[in-house]
C-alpha cells in the first residue's frame, strides 16, 4: 500500500515538469543547448529539510537548465511530498525549475 503511493508521487513529480516542457517546446527555443539540456537533472547534497516552512537547502552543482553556478541555497519544493524523498546529508539528483519567480524542486531523488 505504502509503496502505491511512492509510486503515484514519483509518476506525479515526473510527469509534471515533462507536461511543462512540452508547453515550452512550442514557443522558439532560446539556444539549442538550452532545449537539449531541459530534462537534465542536477547533482547536490540535501542541507537541511525544513517540514515547517516547505524548503529544503541543497548544495548543488551547476544548474544548466537555470543557468545557476554552483552554490549552496534554499528551494522552495513543488509539493510538500518531495520533503520525505531526501534527508539532510544525502547525496542526491534534482530537477529544478523558475516558477513564478520563485526557484522550486519539482523532482528528487537520492543517489545510492
Ligand atoms: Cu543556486
Amino acid at each position: 500500500m505504502k509503496q502505491a503511493i511512492l509510486v503515484v508521487l514519483v509518476a506525479a513529480a515526473f510527469v509534471a515538469p515533462a507536461v511543462a516542457q512540452q508547453k515550452a517546446d512550442v514557443r522558439p527555443a532560446l539556444s539549442p543547448a538550452s532545449t537539449a539540456s531541459a530534462a537534465e537533472l542536477t547533482d547536490g547534497e540535501v542541507r537541511k529539510v525544513n517540514k515547517d516552512t516547505g524548503k529544503m537547502t541543497i548544495r548543488h552543482s551547476e544548474i544548466k537548465n537555470l543557468a545557476m553556478p554552483p552554490m549552496t541555497m534554499v528551494f522552495q519544493v513543488k509539493e510538500l511530498a518531495l520533503l520525505d524523498k531526501a534527508k539532510a546529508g544525502d547525496k542526491v539528483r534534482f530537477r529544478a525549475e523558475e516558477i513564478g519567480g520563485a526557484l522550486v524542486v519539482v523532482a528528487i531523488e537520492p543517489v545510492r
